[in-house]
């Protein structure tokens, strides 16, 4: 049996399926069947959308269905009626669709977050991103796209795995809402670092996992190796808003 704290580490992984050629469509939506009953859930955007079609969307939410957490990344960032347009066309069958925070409230996000609440799915917003570019114009300004967030109250925020001071200074801001964290593995960040050291309650992993032959031991790989890093913080979940 794994220990405990691997099994909470595990409910902790998202799993990013981003198709790289068409031929990888199917490959990634079996894979999305075998990772979400085991780890925290999966996330698909626009690699998918671009390569799949909408169909390919659909059945990522649709195979994923009571197995975990299906997030839509299109990183919308548009007037609230455009969002909303793409949120009724696409995000049905997700519980989360990630759009950037610097759209602002009044016309924006306050129409998406209504749109998808109409939905049955919840908002997700970019403060900071896992690139160094997120250097040049977002983290500048995470002061502002943090006060975004707490006007509009999203669900959860995007917050950096490859620097995890951002993620403690998100989480101080928002003690409560949910921190999802890319940048793990292909982009340098080590798998606990969001989790143990900013307080994040969601790593997500793609290429680290999607890319190797065996993706679900991938998977709990990346679970014990945060598990072994802050045990204590696995057991509670920091904003008892997180994995249920
Ligand atoms: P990978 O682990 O293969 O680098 O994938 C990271 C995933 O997280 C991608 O789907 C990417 O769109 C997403 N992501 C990111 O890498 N950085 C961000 O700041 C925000 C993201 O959504």
């Amino acid at each position: 049996m794994e220990p405990l704290a691997v099994g909470e580490a595990v409910k902790r992984v998202i799993v990013a399926l981003d198709p790289a050629r068409r031929g990888d469509v199917d490959r990634l939506l079996d894979m999305a069947k075998q990772v979400c009953g085991v780890g925290a859930g999966i996330k698909v955007g626009l690699p998918m959308l671009a390569l799949g079609g909408s169909e390919a969307l659909a059945e990522a939410a649709r195979l994923c269905k009571g197995g975990g957490l299906r997030v839509l990344d299109l990183k919308l960032a548009d007037i609230g009626y455009i969002m909303r347009l793409a949120a009724e066309s696409l995000s049905r069958g997700f519980d989360a669709a990630i759009a950037h925070a610097f759209v602002g409230y009044e016309g924006g996000l306050v129409e998406l977050k209504k749109a998808l609440e109409d939905l049955g799915a919840r908002l997700v917003l970019v403060v900071s991103m896992s690139h160094p570019g997120s250097g040049e114009v977002l983290d500048p300004c995470l002061d502002k796209l943090l006060a975004v967030a707490r006007r509009v109250e999203p669900w959860g925020v995007v917050a950096p795995a490859t620097r995890p001071e951002v993620v403690a200074r998100v989480r101080e801001t928002l003690p409560t809402t949910v921190i999802m964290s890319p940048g793990v593995g292909a982009q340098g960040g080590r798998p606990g670092d969001a989790i143990c050291l900013g307080g994040a309650d969601y790593e997500i992993v793609g290429r680290m996992v999607a890319s190797s032959p065996d993706p679900v031991s991938a998977l709990r790989g990346v679970a014990e190796y945060i598990a072994a890093r802050c045990p204590e913080k696995l057991l509670h979940s920091s904003t008892g808003n997180g994995p249920s």
